[in-house]
């Protein structure tokens, strides 16, 4: 996980105090720290962040700093940059559904993010604490999409509402609603269809299920490996339908990891979870520190 990331800091590290005799001349600091701060770009890491890091680092490591404190300096610079950026708003998600009964959760994201599994992931979380659940499958755009949400609602062993394939989603939305009404629901979620994040029939159809839905919540899942077209696919829905919360799936899979710290960065919102592998228990309850010490920890 986040190896790209990882390299790129601990080869920043050597490649500095190999530049170094005794202490660091200010030119080889300079010519360091701009080659990290490219290093970092490649890692997904956003412009803003890697500007902001690079910058703390040139105030700490000074020409006359001692080779062997080069790596204190760095790992602590870099640290505490990155806990700012991680440290983000919080929604206390089991005290938010306390309040509101039937709560409802939509969930937005391009196609293939992993909204459909994320789903399944916070039933079980949700069920773990006690809350009873309902599906919405707006998702209607394909046959297929209907069915996967149906096997998770069997596997979970929870009421889904669906219509037929190409129905009107906000007519689901609408009937997931009001059954949880009717049946004393603690929590509806509503799976939406993701395609190209630019089409307007799309934004059209999420903009209508959550007009007739009211959702608590506007949940946005985001894959972790698609790096900056991940900050673009919020930016759209987020700009169209306002986006309250994110939970980035794929972190398992994450190679490069600065997707997570360019998201925390450009929307500075709540980030409820993370997802961690394909089955409906790998799901985190998204930690800053945690992620941090993925970040940090050297590669085995
Ligand atoms: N490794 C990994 N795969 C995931 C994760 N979440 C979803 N997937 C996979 O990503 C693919 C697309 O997921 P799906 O839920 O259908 O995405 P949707 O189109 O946004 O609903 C599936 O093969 C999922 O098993 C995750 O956290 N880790
Ligand atoms: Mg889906």
């Amino acid at each position: 996980m986040f190896n790209l990331l990882k390299k790129s800091f601990s080869e920043a590290v050597l490649k500095i105090t190999a530049a170094c005799e005794s202490t660091c001349s200010e030119k080889e600091i300079e010519q360091k720290i701009n080659e990290f701060e490219v290093s970092l770009l490649q890692a997904n890491v956003s412009e803003g962040v890697a500007v902001k890091i690079c910058e703390k680092l040139r105030a700490q490591v000074k020409p006359l700093t001692k080779k062997s404190e080069i790596e204190k300096i760095f790992r602590k610079t870099f640290g505490d940059a990155l806990i700012k950026v991680l440290d983000l708003p919080k929604i206390d998600l089991l005290k938010e559904i306390e309040k509101q009964k039937p709560f409802i959760i939509l969930f937005v994201g391009a196609n293939g993010v992993g909204k459909t599994t994320t789903i399944a992931k916070l039933v079980n979380y949700l069920k773990m604490h006690g809350k009873k659940c309902a599906l919405g499958a707006a998702d209607t755009f394909r046959a297929a999409a209907i069915e996967q949400i149906s096997m998770w609602a069997k596997e979970l062993d929870i009421p889904i509402i669906k219509h037929k394939y190409k129905s009107d989603p906000a007519a689901v939305a609408f009937d997931a609603v009001n059954y949880a009404k009717a049946n004393k629901i603690d929590v509806v979620l509503i799976d939406t269809a993701g395609r190209s994040n630019t089409n307007t029939n799309l934004t059209n159809e999420l903009k209508k299920i959550k007009r007739i839905a009211k959702p608590n919540l506007t949940i946005a899942v985001v894959d972790a490996l698609t790096g900056n077209d991940g900050v673009n696919q919020v930016a759209v829905f987020e700009e169209n339908l306002g986006v309250d919360a994110i939970i980035i799936s794929k972190l398992d899979a994450d190679e490069i990891g600065g997707g997570i710290v360019s998201l925390a960065y450009e929307f500075k919102k709540p980030i409820l979870f993370v997802g961690t592998g394909q089955t409906h228990t790998d799901l985190e309850e998204y930690d800053k520190e945690n992620i941090l010490n993925r970040i940090l920890t050297k590669e085995k």
